[in-house]
């Protein structure tokens, strides 16, 4: 068995577009109603998992799912030409690229079994992605087929569950027993807490974990007020390191007493508020960065371009990575199109710690497959979505066209009649 850390990213679907569905989420706020471009934000995306290749991380993909969401429809009894405008979005939009909240992930080494345990999110807070997990659960029983996983159904109303946006993993490398960090909110001023406590808790019983290794922590209030609406937008952490606002965790000194009981040899490195204000983290998506351990050991950020743009932010990473702290390498990366809803680095990928051997290949990526769909992206993903195309029949069938045609290349048609 060779362990190692594989990202799972979400191929961002043809239907991408800026409808300001996510209360709490001040981008997609911002830029309700602006133009959207799915083709570029596509090939964003596949550009940044070159990145990753090029770095030496394994890389793996999610599909984009049926959009729009007609089994949702039904459910509601209507029809996707007959809905309102609202309705509408909510079926159409591309949300499910965002793969870290597509389940939440605890590697073999920490759970009871010895197997690794996924529980597909359940997404209820927003109406736009409480329609997500069939197809989530649909695409991770196909992808982690083996016996080296198990797979779980999502936790049950009303307990809302996000996935592993608010879930961190401390361990001394990824493949040893590690201790499981579950943040939960419980108010967020004007914003919703999207995950709930008794859903985290629901995960760690269903994962096998141990309950001495086992941490639930609360997201800050004023986190979430200040827009980061998943931990993940103020933390991030990679085997002995966590690297977080100084405002994320509402009571942070107990939660630090208790990592370094449980890891003393755990690195906080931690941004003062009087340096990086929570609303720079917000906008910058300085902690929505993708914290890995490249393959000679060093660790890098892999950031948002919009991290370098802020003058407060970049001089704060340049000096962190010119200390003698465990991480050494800043890499950006380009997903506005993405950013502009929301969604970083972090927010693209589920990070899966097993043996690629174990994993359906169809789901894995390299170069070669990366250039693949990059094509057929170009070819079919529409170039601009304007707010009122939704409507647009026409706009629609090159939507549903477009994932065909990359279901059919990647060779995943069971996924076609979802
Ligand atoms: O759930 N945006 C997503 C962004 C998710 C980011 N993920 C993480 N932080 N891990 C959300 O708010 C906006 C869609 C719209 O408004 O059209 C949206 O769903």
């Amino acid at each position: 068995m060779s362990m190692r850390e594989i990202n799972f990213d979400g191929i961002v679907g043809p239907s991408h577009n800026y409808a300001g569905l996510s209360p709490g989420n001040l981008a997609a706020t911002r830029n309700a109603g602006h133009v959207s471009h799915p083709r570029a934000a596509a090939l964003q995306g596949l550009e940044k998992m070159r990145a990753n290749l090029r770095l030496g991380l394994a890389q793996g993909v999610f599909l984009p799912q049926p959009r729009p969401d007609h089994a949702w429809l039904d459910r509601l009894h209507q029809r996707y030409d007959t809905a309102s405008p609202h309705l509408k979005a909510q079926a159409l939009s591309a949300s499910p690229m965002w793969a870290a909240n597509a389940a939440t992930v605890s590697p073999a080494a920490d759970t009871a079994d010895g197997k690794c345990h996924l529980t597909v999110a359940n997404l209820m807070t927003m109406p736009h992605r409480s329609h997500e997990w069939p197809d989530t659960l649909r695409q991770l029983r196909l992808a982690f087929a083996s016996g080296a996983f198990a797979v779980h159904g999502p936790v049950p109303a009303p307990f809302g569950d996000e996935g592993a946006a608010n879930h961190m993993r401390f361990a001394a490398e990824h493949g040893r027993a590690g201790v499981e960090v579950f943040v939960y909110g419980e108010r967020g001023g004007p914003f919703p807490a999207r995950q709930h406590r008794e859903a985290s808790e629901a995960v760690a019983r269903a994962h096998r974990l141990d309950p001495a290794r086992t941490l639930f922590v609360q997201q800050a209030e004023v986190a979430i007020a200040a827009g980061a609406f998943h931990n993940d937008v103020v933390a991030v952490a990679n085997e002995r390191v966590l690297f977080a606002h100084e405002l994320a965790f509402e009571h942070r000194d107990a939660f630090y007493a208790d990592l370094r009981r449980l890891m003393p040899e755990v690195e906080i490195v931690e941004v003062p508020d009087a340096r990086v204000s929570l609303a720079d983290a917000v906008s910058s998506y300085l902690f929505n960065a993708q914290l890995a351990t490249l393959p000679d050991g060093g660790m890098a950020l892999i950031l948002p371009g919009e991290a370098r743009a802020n003058e407060r932010v970049w001089t704060w990473l340049q000096e962190l990575v010119a200390g003698n702290g465990p991480i050494r390498r800043l890499e950006v990366v380009d997903v506005r199109e993405s950013m502009a809803n929301g969604g970083g680095p972090a927010c693209l990928r589920l990070r899966v710690v097993a043996d690629p051997a174990t994993v359906d290949p169809r789901f894995l990526v390299d170069e070669a497959k990366l250039d693949r769909i990059a094509e057929i992206v170009t070819a079919h993903w529409p170039e601009a979505i304007e707010p009122g195309a939704i409507g647009d029949p026409a706009l629609i069938a090159q939507v549903e066209q477009a994932r065909a045609e990359l279901l059919r290349a990647l060779d995943l048609v069971e996924l076609l009649d979802s």
